[in-house]
């Protein structure tokens, strides 16, 4: 594990874990669930931030917004929603200053220049004031009335670090192309991980922000930055658990691209999994080039003794490179700080 990581969690550990704040903050305002708005200062921390990054999405950007409100508001929990705008090239940002004034608990952060999805998860996450952070869109698609469900078992269970709403279908855009490449990438995944991951890449989770912080470096500026988040936590030995939800089509267009941004899955997959683990990436491809190349050693040999065809021993070279890369790789992931 990467000591970093692990001085994280004793840290966080050590801290009151969330089951115990979350439920002394509420615990201590018998009132919170009648006057959850009048809660805190402006900068006292408090239990959700709601990270709401917005791109091009004027039409149901406000609707989305108050149906998170609403349920924030009966839940219980003080809370926070960050806008993230990213400048938008349509009236976004527009809509979102002027429901500001509406909901005192909506921060909006806009950005000049468009940085990605993830890149706004990430700043949106840094600074964010709850102890769980939330990720979800902005598109109407997921079911964001059950957030205080996903809160409430990191709530009561201090052994969960991340909540993922796990979707039961798919209604995203490219279907045809996309259900058979992220199974794949799961599957990948899953393999390397060593854990069933039902949604590798759901856009719903909660997480404790603590937990996240050594991890918010890694998250790459575009997509995948949902799939880093569950692979860093996989690797960390930071238990995730999965609560099935529906999926809705999205309002208003798709910004994903199914050729880039499949590509980049799978390359952040891998990457990640370089990262924590170098070895379970390149030793497997070392070791069954090594056993090739031995095998058609052997078969020269008797074939034509005293001769190794040229094939043979580029087979072998190739095996033991990949092997000293692996190695090496290793070194570096074990003396990082
Ligand atoms: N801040 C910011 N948000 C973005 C950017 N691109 C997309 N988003 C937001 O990220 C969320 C997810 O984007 P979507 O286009 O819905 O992508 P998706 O959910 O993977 O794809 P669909 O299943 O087709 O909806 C939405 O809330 C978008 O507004 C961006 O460049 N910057
Ligand atoms: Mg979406």
């Amino acid at each position: 594990m990467d000591p970093s990581v692990r001085h994280s969690r004793t840290a966080t550990r050590s801290l009151p874990r969330s089951g115990s704040r979350l439920h002394r903050r509420r615990a201590s305002r018998p009132d919170a669930r009648a006057h959850p708005a009048d809660q805190d200062e402006p900068d006292e921390p408090v239990d959700v931030s709601v990270v709401l990054p917005c791109f091009n999405e004027e039409q149901h950007v406000l609707a989305e917004i108050e149906r998170t409100v609403a349920t924030m508001e009966t839940s219980g929990y003080s809370y926070e929603i960050l806008a993230i705008d990213d400048a938008s090239t349509d009236d976004t940002l527009k809509v979102l200053r002027s429901a500001e004034d509406r909901f005192p608990r909506l921060r909006v952060i806009a950005f000049a220049t468009n940085g990605g999805t993830g890149t706004a998860r990430r700043i949106g996450t840094q600074q964010a004031r709850g102890d769980i952070v939330v990720w979800t869109d902005a598109d109407m698609s997921y079911p964001n009335e059950r957030i205080p469900e996903l809160v409430s078992i990191l709530e009561q269970d201090e052994t969960v670090d991340q909540v993922v709403g796990a979707r039961t279908s798919e209604q995203g855009s490219h279907r045809l192309l996309r259900v058979p490449a992220k199974w794949l990438i799961r599957k990948i995944a899953e393999r390397l991980t060593n854990t069933r991951i039902p949604d590798l890449n759901s856009g719903l989770r909660a997480f404790r922000r603590e937990v996240s912080l050594p991890y918010l470096r890694l998250l790459p500026a575009g997509f995948s930055c949902v799939t880093t988040i569950t692979m860093a936590f996989l690797h960390n030995q930071h238990v995730i658990r999965y609560v099935p939800i529906p999926y809705a089509k999205r309002s208003g267009r798709s910004k994903f691209h199914f050729v880039k941004d499949a590509y980049r899955y799978i390359l952040q997959v891998l990457r990640m999994v370089m990262y924590f683990n170098p070895l379970k990436v390149l030793m497997p491809p070392s070791l069954a080039l090594l056993t090739l190349g031995s095998g058609k050693a052997v078969y020269d040999v008797v074939a034509n003794p005293v001769r190794l065809a040229s094939n043979t021993l580029l087979i072998l070279l190739t095996g033991l490179i990949i092997a000293s890369l692996a190695l090496l790789a290793d070194l570096i992931v074990r003396s990082r700080s």
